[in-house]
């Protein structure tokens, strides 16, 4: 399928490194109703699902950036093109970490086969994961091989990003407590291959220790593979071409278990799409205010939050002549 010659979609495909950060822009500022955001992945849709992507996510502070880093430079000493997402849900400002995730990986600036973008949005239809998704796949069209989505944090946002991608590390560090906080966040459980970075510090092998403990509670699943535990010293690049191999080994262990997780990642991805445009129509469909005044009922206890529900979605249906 080729685009025309002149559009943003055909630049992003001939790997415009300013035509691509236009195109996650777009994405960034658009929504799903026809926007140029959906209209631009309508385009370059048909050349994705090439990339590896990678999540990387973990405790704040752990090292993420660092390891990021490193893997660019691991990933191109192979001659591959490498994409960065660092993606900040907590800040709509590129503020300070995000800005210190830039600094970081300035090194690698000048190499046009890397390229590094930061996004922090929130509150967009699609939600955080969707825009992090479909500015994975302007990667993935442009022609890198591997997207590298770094979130931060250990929240909800963290775990649904990671799910956009093809595999998960999740990053841990020793003497903090942190792993203690990021199995109870259900962190553990999306983890494909865990890194106990900072080897350098005392209690790493304590660390590794209480995620294998942890692992060998979890019930394997995902065709019998066991998340492996890496140390890791991300400062010097120690165990980090460890890291990238592991990765290829659990990308290249069954074209069925691939599909199987893309399946699953597109049945999410449409569903939340459906859900808001249903809602969004919702709303076109009843006056204005007539949610707020249900939530009002609700909170004044004259209508509990079912009928409430029933009966705004029963309004709009009977405004629109029975469709919605
Ligand atoms: N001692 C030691 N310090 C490290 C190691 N890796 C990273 N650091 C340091 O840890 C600090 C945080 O590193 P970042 O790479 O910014 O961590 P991050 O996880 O990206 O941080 P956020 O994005 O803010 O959550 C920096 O001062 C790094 O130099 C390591 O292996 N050993
Ligand atoms: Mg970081």
């Amino acid at each position: 399928v080729a685009a025309p010659p002149d559009t943003l979609a055909a630049r992003v495909l001939a790997g415009d490194a300013r035509a691509i950060a236009r195109a996650i822009s777009q994405i960034e500022d658009g929504d799903h109703a026809g926007s140029g955001g959906a209209a631009l992945v309508g385009a370059l849709f048909p050349h994705t699902g090439r990339a590896y992507l990678v999540g990387v996510t973990g405790v704040p502070g752990g090292g993420k950036s660092t390891l990021v880093d490193q893997l660019i430079a691991t990933i191109r000493a192979v001659g591959l093109k490498v994409g960065v997402l660092a993606v900040d849900p907590t800040s709509p400002f590129s503020g300070g970490a995000v800005l210190g995730d830039r600094v970081r990986m300035i090194r690698h600036a000048g190499d046009p086969h890397v390229f590094v973008r930061s996004m922090a949005t929130r509150g967009h239809l699609g939600g955080l994961a969707g825009t992090t998704g479909d500015a994975a796949l302007v990667l993935d069209a442009a022609g890198f091989d591997v997207v590298l989505i770094e979130t931060v944090g250990v929240g909800q946002d963290e775990v649904e990003v990671a799910q956009t991608a093809d595999a998960t590390v999740v990053v841990l560090v020793p003497g903090t407590g942190d792993d203690v906080q990021a199995m109870k966040a259900g962190i553990m459980e999306i983890a494909d291959v865990f890194v106990a970075n900072k080897a350098d510090r005392e209690g790493i092998d304590r660390l590794v220790q209480s995620i294998e403990a942890a692992l060998s509670l979890q019930p394997v699943v995902d065709g019998g593979w066991t998340p492996p535990v890496l140390k890791t010293e991300a400062t010097t690049g120690q165990g980090v071409p460890e890291l990238w191999e592991t990765l290829c080994r659990f990308r290249d262990r069954s074209e069925a278990l691939r599909a199987e997780r893309r399946r699953t990642r597109a049945y999410a991805r449409v569903s939340a799409l459906t859900g808001d445009m249903l809602f969004a129509r919702l709303q076109q469909a009843l006056p204005a205010g007539a949610l707020a005044q249900a939530a009002a009922d609700v909170a004044g206890r004259r209508m509990d939050p079912y009928a409430a529900a029933h009966a705004l979605v029963a309004q709009a249906v009977a405004t629109r002549g029975g469709s919605i």
